[in-house]
C-alpha cells in the first residue's frame, strides 16, 4: 500500500470560520449537554435576525460597487480608479431587497474613460448621504481623515497597485457580508489581522483605515430608516477596522523537549478560527459546581464520556481526594489511568500498540509522533504494563510543560498546536470519538511505512521496461529501489531474476519487505 499525502484521511479540513449555530452547538457537544438557556436565546436572536441580516448583506452586495467607489475617491487623486476593479465574470443574480439594477457596460465604459468618477445610483442611501452632507440633514458625513493622510496618486501608483486596492477594498466589504450572515466576526478575524502589515508595504496603512471608514459612510448611508441593520452594519465595520488596526499576531511555536520535534509553527489564523475549547484547572478556591464540572472533564477526556452520567459508576474516592484538594489533578488522572475501568475500557480489548495510541490520546492530548517515540513507549507497556504506561505519560516532560499539576489534559488538535504532517490522518482519527472501536493500530504502520525507500519512478513504469536499460536511468540508484516495496504483480521477482542474471546483485541485498510489526 502506499503512501497518500493526505497521510491516510482525505476528510480533515481545517474549518477557518464560525457561525453562532456551529459555534455554540461546538460548546455545548465539547461538554456532553444540552443547550443552556443563555445559548438558546442567543440563537433565537440570531435566527429572529436572519431576514435582516440577509437583507443587509443583499443591500451590500448590490451597491458593493458605489461603496468601493466612494472609498477609492476618498484616497485616490489623479485619475478614475473604479476603472481598475475587477469584476468577477457572472453577473450577480440576487432577490435583492434594495430591488435596484444598474446600467453596468455603459457606465464601465465612461468610467474606464475617466468621464465618470462618482456612479449614481439608482435609489440607494450613497448619492442621498452627499446631498445630506451639503445640506446638512442630519446624514452621513464622510468622517476626518488624519493628518498623517496624504491621498495617494492614480498615476504614479501604478495600475498593479490600483488593481490590488479595489481589490481589496471590494474584497473587505465582501467578508463584512459574510460575517454578517454567519453572525460571526470569526471570519474577519482570521483574514483582517496581519493584513496591515503587508498592505503598508505598498502604501502607508492609513489609506486603508480611511478607505474603510469612508466605506462604512457609504453602507450606513442604505439603512438610514432602519436603526437595527444600522447598529448590525456599523458593529462589523467597528471589528473589521480594529482588526486592521490590530498588530500582527506571532506565529505559535510548538514545544517539545525532542529536538527533532521541535519548533513546528501554527499559524495565528488556525488558531483564531479554531473551535474555542475551555481549559479545566482545578484550583482549591472553586465552587462545588465548578470542581464537579473539572471532574467531569477530566473523565471526558480519560474515559471519552461522562461516566457519571453514562455508567453511574463514579470513582468517588478519587473525585472526593482531588475535589478537597488531597490529590492534584495530575494525580487524580493518573490514578483514573490505572483504575479497573479504564484496563477494561482502554487496555484489555486491544494490542499493545493499539491501547499505546489511545493513551497517547487520553494521557497527552494527542497522537504518538514518531516511530521513535512509538518504539520507546512500546517498550515500556511490553515490560511493565498498563500502570508503567500510564506513568511514563504523565511523568513526562510534556505533560508537565502543557498540563502541570493542576489542568485536565486536553485535545492538542488543528487550531490548539502545529500539527504533523507524517501522523495527520491518524491524528484526526484518533480524536474522534469513535477512535476505541478501532482495533487495528495505524500510527506504527504508517511511520514504518515512511521510512522505506522512495516507490518505482521509472517514467514509463518500470514493468516496461523489463532491462532497465532502454530509457536510460534519469534517478540516482540510491533513491531508485523498486524491488524495495512489496511486489505488486510479481514483476519484481522477474526483475531480481533479470539482475541476477546481468550479475548486478547478490541474494544479501533483497531487503526485508514489511516493516516488522511489535507482536503484543
Ligand atoms: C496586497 N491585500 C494584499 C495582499 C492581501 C490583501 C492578502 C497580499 C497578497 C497580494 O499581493 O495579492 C488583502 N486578503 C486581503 C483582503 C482580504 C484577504 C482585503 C479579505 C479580508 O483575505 N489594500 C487596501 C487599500 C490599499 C491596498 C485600500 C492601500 C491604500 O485595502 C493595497 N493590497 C494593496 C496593495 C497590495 C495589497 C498595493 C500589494 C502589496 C505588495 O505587493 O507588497
Amino acid at each position: 500500500m502506499s503512501v497518500k499525502a493526505s497521510g491516510g484521511s482525505s476528510v480533515a479540513r481545517p474549518q477557518l470560520y464560525q457561525t453562532v449555530p456551529v459555534s455554540t452547538i461546538s460548546q455545548a457537544e465539547q461538554q456532553d449537554r444540552f443547550l443552556e438557556r443563555g445559548e438558546l436565546s442567543e440563537l433565537s436572536r440570531y435566527f429572529s435576525s436572519g431576514n435582516k441580516r440577509l437583507e443587509i448583506a443583499s443591500v451590500l452586495t448590490n451597491n458593493a460597487d458605489l461603496i468601493v467607489s466612494r472609498a477609492a475617491n476618498r484616497i485616490f487623486v489623479g485619475g478614475s480608479p473604479m476603472a481598475f476593479l475587477e469584476k468577477p465574470a457572472e453577473p450577480l443574480q440576487l432577490a435583492t431587497a434594495g430591488g435596484m439594477s444598474r446600467g453596468g457596460g455603459d457606465l464601465k465604459e465612461s468610467m474606464k474613460l475617466g468621464t465618470v468618477t462618482y456612479v449614481e445610483s439608482g435609489g440607494g442611501g450613497f448619492f442621498d448621504s452627499f446631498k445630506s452632507i451639503f445640506s446638512g440633514g442630519g446624514g452621513v458625513a464622510s468622517v476626518p481623515a488624519p493628518v498623517s493622510f496624504r491621498p495617494i496618486n492614480v498615476a504614479r501608483y501604478g495600475a498593479q497597485n490600483m488593481q490590488k486596492s479595489l481589490r481589496d477594498m471590494s474584497w473587505f466589504l465582501r467578508y463584512l457580508t459574510y460575517a454578517i450572515v454567519a453572525g460571526d466576526s470569526n471570519i474577519l478575524v482570521v483574514n483582517v489581522r496581519g493584513l496591515r502589515e503587508i498592505i503598508e508595504r505598498a502604501c502607508s496603512g492609513d489609506a486603508t483605515i480611511v478607505a474603510l471608514e469612508e466605506m462604512r459612510v457609504a453602507s450606513l448611508g442604505y439603512f438610514k430608516n432602519d436603526p437595527d441593520s444600522k447598529e448590525i452594519v456599523n458593529d462589523y465595520f467597528t471589528i473589521l477596522v480594529n482588526e486592521f488596526k490590530a498588530p500582527t499576531p506571532s506565529t505559535k511555536l510548538r514545544q517539545r523537549p525532542s529536538g527533532d520535534q521541535q519548533g513546528l509553527q501554527l499559524p495565528q489564523s488556525y488558531f483564531n478560527a479554531a473551535e474555542n475549547r475551555p481549559k479545566y484547572a482545578m484550583k482549591p478556591g472553586l465552587s462545588a459546581t465548578e470542581k464537579t464540572a473539572i471532574v467531569k472533564a477530566a473523565y471526558r477526556q480519560v474515559f471519552e464520556r461522562d461516566i457519571t452520567r453514562a455508567y453511574s459508576q463514579s470513582i468517588s474516592y478519587l473525585e472526593s481526594q482531588v475535589k478537597n484538594g488531597d490529590i492534584s489533578m495530575k494525580e487524580f488522572i493518573r490514578r483514573l489511568g490505572k483504575s479497573s475501568l479504564y484496563q477494561k475500557q482502554f487496555f484489555e480489548p486491544f494490542i499493545n500498540s493499539r491501547a499505546l495510541e489511545l493513551a497517547f490520546r487520553h494521557f497527552l492530548g494527542r497522537g504518538p509522533s514518531s516511530r521513535e517515540e512509538v518504539q520507546t513507549y512500546f517498550s515500556i507497556v511490553s515490560t511493565g504494563g498498563l500502570a508503567a504506561l500510564v506513568d511514563a505519560l504523565v511523568d513526562s516532560q510534556e505533560y508537565s510543560d502543557y498540563f502541570g499539576e493542576e489542568t485536565v489534559p486536553y485535545i492538542r488538535g488543528l487550531g490548539v498546536e502545529a500539527q504533523e504532517c507524517r501522523n495527520w490522518g491518524q491524528q484526526q482519527d484518533l480524536f474522534n470519538y469513535s477512535a476505541p472501536f478501532r482495533k487495528v493500530p495505524q500510527f506504527i504502520t504508517t511511520f514504518a511505512r515512511y521510512e522505506q525507500p522512495l516507490p518505482d519512478q521509472h517514467v514509463y513504469g518500470s514493468g516496461n521496461d523489463p532491462l532497465e536499460i532502454q530509457f536510460g536511468a534519469i534517478f540516482p540508484k540510491e533513491t531508485k529501489n523498486p524491488s524495495a516495496s512489496p511486489a505488486p504483480f510479481g514483476k519484481d521477482t522477474r526483475r531480481i531474476l533479470i539482475r541476477r542474471v546481468r550479475g548486478l546483485i547478490t541474494n544479501s541485498v533483497i531487503p526485508a519487505r514489511e516493516p516488522r510489526l511489535p507482536v503484543p
